[in-house]
This record gives structure tokens, C-alpha cells and sequence, in this order.
């Protein structure tokens, strides 16, 4: 089979929400030698955002989301070590705080993010979901961090970026850190409107961007 049937195979096992299947065919795909990357940006996530389209329009329940949320883990669990392996081991580029905030409790983007921060030399301080804005502050105190990573998935939660980076001003602190936001509730005029310092929509730009601050 080419790789975009291989693919193709990957996303649709997801969407059918087929635990033993997502993982062997990502097993499959390692073993075929594609770019783990491509594994997961073409063959996984793509099944995660049919199954947020299905549970948008009713086809799809709360149960389902969730199990789609632990069969992604099961793949990643096969998929972290290759691509850890694969990223450069390069010399410490630089601190970063992140975490999810305050009201949100999902991790998968936000995770991904780390995985490929830390496979490009960046220290990463998870200060996991639900966070508050004074926890984002502390913890970039206490580390001397130099980018703090925002991540927010729901429209209603995306108000907790703009808590920290107002936490931050009030306590004189703005200009300390560079503020990094992302998270699929969160757009570009969003970014612009708080005044964070990047947004992306990707894990992939967003370790670009990352390592433009630092560099
Ligand atoms: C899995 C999932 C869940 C799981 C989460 C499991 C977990 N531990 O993470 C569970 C079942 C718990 C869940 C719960 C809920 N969910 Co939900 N969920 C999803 C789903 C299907 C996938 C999310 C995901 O992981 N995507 C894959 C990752 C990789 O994408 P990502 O997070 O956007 O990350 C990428 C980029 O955005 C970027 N990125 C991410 N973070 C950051 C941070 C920075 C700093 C940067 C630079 C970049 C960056 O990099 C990542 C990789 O490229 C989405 C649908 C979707 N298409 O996203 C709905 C979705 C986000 N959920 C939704 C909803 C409504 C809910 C619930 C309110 C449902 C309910 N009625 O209870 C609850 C809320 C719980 C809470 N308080 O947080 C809605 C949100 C609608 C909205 N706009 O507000 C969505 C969009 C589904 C939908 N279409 O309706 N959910």
C-alpha cells in the first residue's frame, strides 16, 4: 500500500474508533519508515477533527469523544519514542512554561507542542490542564522562562489567555517573557487583540517561532 492509503487506512481506523487497528496501523506506518511527523499530522489528527466535526453536528457523543481521546494516546505512546529519537538532540535553546488554562482540560495539542519543543532542545515546564494565570506567572518566575505557551481548545476558555498575560502586566512582568498562544479555539485576531507575541496554528510552527525567540 502507498502512504496515503496507509494514511487514509490510519484516519479512517480513528474515526471508527477501532483501538487495536489505530495502533497496529501506526505500528504499520513506523515500521514503512514514514516521517513520524506525517504520521501523526496525516494520519491521526485528521481522524481527531472528523470525529470534533461528527460530535459538532450530533453524530458523535461525549463517550465517543473520549474514547477517541485515549485510542490517540495508545498511538502516541508507539509514535513519542520515534519521534523523540528522530528529533535533533541538540544543546538547551531555551525555558518554556505550558500548560492549558484555566476551565480547559484538553492536553492532546498541547502535549504535542512539548514533544516537539523538547525534541528541539527546549526545557519544558507542563504545568498540565486547568491552570490559573497566577500558576503560568510563578512557575516562569521560579524556571527564568523565556516563552509561556497558552493553550485553549474551547471559546469560552480562550478569555484565560488574556488573564495571564494581564497577570503579567499588573505585576510588571509583560516584557519578561515571550507569550505563545494556540489551541484550536484560538485565531489570529485573537492573538492580535491580546497582544501575545505568536500564534500558531500548528505544533510545527509553533517550535519555528519558539525558536525564534530564543535565538
Ligand atoms: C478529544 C477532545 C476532547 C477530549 C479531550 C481529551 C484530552 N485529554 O485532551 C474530552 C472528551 C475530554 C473533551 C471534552 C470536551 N470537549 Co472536546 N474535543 C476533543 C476533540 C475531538 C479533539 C481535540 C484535540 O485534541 N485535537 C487534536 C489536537 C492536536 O489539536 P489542537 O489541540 O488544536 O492542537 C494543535 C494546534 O492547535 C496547536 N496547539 C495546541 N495547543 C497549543 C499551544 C500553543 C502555545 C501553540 C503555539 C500551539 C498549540 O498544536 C497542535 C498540533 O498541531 C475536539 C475537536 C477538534 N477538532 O479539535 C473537541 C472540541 C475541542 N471539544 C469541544 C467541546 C465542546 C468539549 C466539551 C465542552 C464537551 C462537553 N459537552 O462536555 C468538553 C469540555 C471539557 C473541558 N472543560 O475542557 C468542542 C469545542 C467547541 C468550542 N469551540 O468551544 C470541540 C471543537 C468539538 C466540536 N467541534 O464541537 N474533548
Amino acid at each position: 500500500m502507498n502512504e496515503n492509503g496507509l494514511f487514509k487506512e490510519l484516519t479512517d481506523s480513528m474515526v471508527e474508533l477501532d483501538k487495536d487497528l489505530v495502533v497496529s496501523n501506526t505500528q504499520k506506518a513506523i515500521d514503512s519508515d514514514l516521517p513520524s511527523l506525517e504520521i501523526l499530522e496525516k494520519g491521526l489528527l485528521p481522524g481527531l477533527n472528523i470525529i470534533g466535526e461528527k460530535f459538532e453536528n450530533e453524530e458523535m457523543f461525549l463517550p465517543e469523544l473520549m474514547k477517541s481521546a485515549t485510542i490517540f494516546q495508545e498511538a502516541m505512546e508507539k509514535l513519542r519514542p520515534v519521534i523523540k529519537e528522530k528529533g535533533e538532540v541538540s544543546q538547551k535553546k531555551g525555558t518554556v512554561v505550558i500548560g492549558t488554562v484555566k476551565g480547559d482540560l484538553h492536553y492532546i495539542g498541547k502535549n504535542i507542542v512539548k514533544l516537539l519543543m523538547e525534541t528541539r532542545g527546549f526545557e519544558v515546564f507542563d504545568l498540565g490542564v486547568d491552570v490559573d494565570p497566577f500558576s503560568f506567572v510563578k512557575k516562569a518566575d521560579e524556571v527564568g522562562a523565556d516563552i509561556i505557551a497558552l493553550s485553549a481548545l474551547l471559546t469560552t476558555t480562550l478569555v484565560g489567555q488574556r488573564d495571564v498575560i494581564e497577570a503579567l502586566d499588573n505585576a510588571g512582568k509583560r516584557e519578561k517573557y515571550k507569550i505563545m498562544v494556540g489551541g484550536g479555539a484560538v485565531t489570529p485576531e485573537w492573538a492580535e487583540e491580546i497582544k501575545a507575541d505568536a500564534y500558531s496554528e500548528t505544533a510545527y510552527d509553533a517550535i519555528e517561532k519558539a525558536g525564534k525567540f530564543v535565538s
